[in-house]
């Protein structure tokens, strides 16, 4: 069985993330959705919230897995039999970032990554420019699943109400 990783913060998950999501699950048997504590990055939502919009959103695709990680990711597709990663790639900063971090987990257990080109709808999407735009009081809503809009609309009225 042919098993990928797609890794990422999903603070929160987005459109761009679920393009992405099911393309890798049309390439594979099955998806293994990981998402990462990132000790660096100071959250809106925190790990248990994250994997459970991951979850909702990704309801409908019965290859799909979501599942929580922290440490190497190198480290845990080895432990969980996943040969390849695959990240979206939106533009050259993304490439430029996201290479010594393949070649690194190359190294480290020998797993591959694939990059997929972010579809044009959405390669100018981001968490961190959702969470911005959305705690400004635009309109975030074509980038989200209704589920999470309510949720990030929830979250930032608890923060600024
Ligand atoms: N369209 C297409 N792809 C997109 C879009 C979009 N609109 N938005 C984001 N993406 C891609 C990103 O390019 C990225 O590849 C992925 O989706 C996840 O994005 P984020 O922002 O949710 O997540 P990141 O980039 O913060 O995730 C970082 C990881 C958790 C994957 C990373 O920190 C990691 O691997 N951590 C584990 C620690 C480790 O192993 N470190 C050593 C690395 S060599």
């Amino acid at each position: 069985m042919a098993r990928a990783v797609c890794p990422g913060s999903f603070d929160p998950i987005t459109r761009g993330h679920l393009d992405v999501i099911g393309r890798a699950a049309r390439q594979f048997d099955e998806v293994l959705v990981a998402v990462g504590r990132n000790a660096g990055k100071r959250g809106l939502f925190d790990i248990d919230e994250r994997v459970a919009m991951v979850a909702e959103a990704c309801a409908d695709w019965p290859t799909v897995r979501v599942e929580a990680f922290d440490g190497l990711l190198a480290e845990f597709c080895a432990a969980r039999d996943a040969s390849c990663v695959v990240k979206g790639v939106r533009s050259a900063a993304d490439y430029d970032y996201e290479l010594p971090m393949a070649r690194m987990n190359a190294r480290l257990t020998g797993v591959e990554t694939l990059f997929l080109p972010a579809a044009p709808e959405w390669s100018f999407v981001s968490s961190s420019l959702v969470r911005e735009v959305a705690a400004l009081g635009g309109d975030v809503t074509p980038y989200l699943t209704p589920a999470v809009a309510a949720a990030l609309a929830d979250r930032l009225a608890d923060r600024h109400g």
